[in-house]
Order: structure tokens, then sequence, then C-alpha cells
């Protein structure tokens, strides 16, 4: 189907306005048709757009995406916020929503140093639990959470942000208790909880060397050991000026090479200034509000969007020459409104992150990355 030809030759006009109200004709053909033969096109979902409440979102995405996957409902903290306690209620319509609406669902994410509950990792006193209490309760998190949506979730984020900008391990929690061991651990339980789920590793600033060059081992020791790792997720919280896209490139054919499928997940560009050009995506990395930091609040200057949309559209023509290496691109988040990146690394800001924009609109973006899709 790549030669397939999509885009009438009148049609970039038209094909805008269509995309952005979402009737779907012949020639008028929504994202995730026109990438429907290369991978799938997701998008993260905030609880409010699957239970009803922001109807534009739910709309953008059910009639622009193919993928989904949830941006906070699933994470341990949300999932288990007291021992034993379980709480499924939004991650079941989370599944719901993505089985009505024909949907790849992914879980994200089970072993997170990042809005894990307390009591994961701690005792009453504050002190880390033992080893083998450790594992215990990372065997019935996962357990609880895998064998639940059995069959129904196709692949999990298993691990997330375990290794540094450097290569490095991260000294999280589970690190200090389990070493580099929790990893496969986690890998292992996953895979038993639901034999035919796909298994990620999934991390950001994957374009630096010693990140890629560890992630690659991490794939590599995984397999050796007879662990299923489907693929590894490249998240793609990118910027106007970084990362390099060749470094992003490199990696994505390193991933690859490494015997797995890569997905680019959490697609955003922010065109906001950073005050600290090295922050990837550290949630906890934050500063403080300045109004020389968020220039944009009342609207997007011409010369910044086209720039926007040209780099967009650089990095899914990188996206498209690979599509061979990759199963899944996933934006974090469906409108400009909806991003965590009016909130991060400054908070209160106005940003321009997505492919469609705060009314729901596509972005010219959305039209080229068509176009790209049909050469
Ligand atoms: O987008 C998510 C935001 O709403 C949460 O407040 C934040 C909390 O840690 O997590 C964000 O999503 C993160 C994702 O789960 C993992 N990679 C980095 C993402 C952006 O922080």
């Amino acid at each position: 189907m790549k030669s397939r030809k999509i885009i009438p030759c009148w049609g970039a006009a038209a094909l805008l306005l269509s995309v952005g109200c979402g009737s779907q004709t012949d020639e008028k053909i929504s994202l995730k048709e026109a990438l429907k033969d290369k991978f799938y096109i997701g998008t993260a979902l905030s609880v409010a757009q699957f239970t009803g409440v922001d109807t534009l979102s739910e709309r953008v995405a059910r009639e622009n995406f193919s993928a989904i996957v949830p941006e906070n409902c699933m994470k341990s903290m949300f999932l288990q916020p007291a021992e034993g306690k379980f709480f499924f209620d939004e991650a079941d319509k989370f599944v719901a929503w993505g089985e009505a609406n024909g949907m790849w669902i992914t879980g994200h994410c089970l072993v997170w140093h990042s809005q894990a509950p307390e009591w994961l990792c701690t005792d009453g006193s504050g002190k880390n639990v033992s080893p083998e209490a450790l594992t215990e309760r990372l065997r019935s998190h996962i357990t609880a959470v895998v064998s639940r949506y059995r069959g129904r979730i196709k692949g999990w984020d298993v691990v997330n942000e375990a290794i540094l900008e450097d290569g490095s391990w991260r000294k999280s929690k589970f690190y200090e208790i389990l070493g580099e061991e929790f990893i496969p651990l986690a890998f292992r339980l996953a895979h038993e909880a639901d034999p035919d789920a796909e298994l990620y590793y999934n991390d950001y600033s994957m374009a630096f060397e010693g990140k890629r060059s560890a992630v690659v081992r991490l794939v590599k020791t995984l397999r050796e050991r007879g662990l299923r790792i489907d693929a590894v997720g490249m998240q793609g919280h990118i910027g106007m000026d970084y990362p390099a896209i060749e470094e992003f490139e490199k990696s994505l054919l390193a991933f690859a090479e490494a015997g797995v499928k890569v997905m680019v997940t959490e697609l955003d560009l922010t065109v906001l200034p950073s005050p600290n050009p090295n922050v990837g995506a550290a949630v906890e990395t934050t500063f403080e509000y300045r109004q020389s930091l968020n220039p944009y609040a009342g609207g997007l200057p011409d010369s910044v969007a086209t720039a926007w949309t040209g780099r967009m559209s650089d990095f899914f023509r990188i996206f498209l020459k690979h599509q061979d290496k990759i199963s899944r691109v996933t934006l974090w988040g469906v409108c400009d409104g909806d991003s965590w990146r009016n909130g991060w690394p400054v908070p209160g800001r106005t940003d321009y992150a997505l492919l469609f924009d705060r009314q729901g609109k596509a972005k010219p973006a959305v039209g080229e990355i068509i176009r790209l899709a049909g050469q």
C-alpha cells in the first residue's frame, strides 16, 4: 500500500478543512487513514477525554488516531494507592473506550520511579524495604494489572526511564533496593501475566549517545536472558533546537539493529524557550514562571508556526523513511490545550506542542504528514 495515491491534486486546502472537521471520503483522508499501512498513530488520553467530559478532544482523538495510551490513570500511584487496594475504575473506562473505538491500546506504565506510591518501596518509617519485599510488591502489582487486561491491552511500557543521559542507571528506589535486576524482573512478571502482550522499555532523551548505548545493552541483555522485549519507546519530548534529528535517527537505527521495533512515544514539540536546554522530560525539574519565558500567550506568530510545521514534518519524514522499523508514533496529548508542556518545566505557559490546536482544528503539519505518507 506504500504507493497508494491518497491526495487529489486540488487537495491541500480541502484536505486541511476535512481533517479539521473529521469527515472522511475517498478524497479527504484522516491522519490515521493516511498512516494506516505505515505505523499506528497514537495519542495519550486524559481521564476527561474518555469519560465524556472533554468532548472536543475526545472527538479529535476518535477521528484522527488509531492507538491510545493513558496519560496518567494507569500509573502505580493511581492503580494501587495503598497496598492491596486497587483502583481500576478509570483504567477500565480507558480500555473500554479504546475497544469501542477500535484502538491499539498500550498500557503505561508498570514500573516508574515517578508517580509511584510511597508504600511501594518504603516501610512505615520511610526506610527502604528489603529486596524480597519489593520483589513481592512488584509481583503483586504487575500481575494484578497486566492480568486484568490480558488480551485487551496489546502492549505495556514495562519499565519507564531507568537510564540517565550518560548511560548510567538512574538511582531510583527500585535500583537502590534491587539493583538493575528490577528490570528483568519486571519484564518476566509482565510476560507471565500476559504471554501475548508486547513488552516495551520507554525513555526520554534517547538521542544522547550514552543513553543510546545503554539502551542497546539493556535490550541485548534481556534477549540473551530469554526475556521478551518487543520494542523500545523513544519519548519524543522535543524542542525547536533539540535534539539533533541525525542523533535521534542514529538511536532509532541502533535500537532496530539490536533486534526490536521502535516506537516514537510521547511526541510533543515545544516552541517555548527552555530555562535549561538539557532537561529532557524529568518532571521533577521545574523553574519559576517569568513572563519572558511565555512569549506566545496571545497567539503564535506565523513565522514560528511555520518553523514548527517544518520541524514536525522533518521528524515525520524520518519516521516514514524508517517505517519498516517503527510500529507506532504516539503524540503526548490531543489538542494544544491538553499538553503537559503548558505546565512544564515552567508552570502557567501557553505552548503549541501538538498536532491539533486549542479548538481541535488540525494544524498544517497534519496535512503535511498526510502528504508525506502518500509519497
Ligand atoms: O503528562 C503527564 C503529566 O500529566 C503528569 O503530571 C506527569 C507526572 O509525572 O507525567 C506526565 O507524563 C510523563 C510520562 O508518564 C512519562 N514520560 C514523561 C511524561 C511527561 O512528564
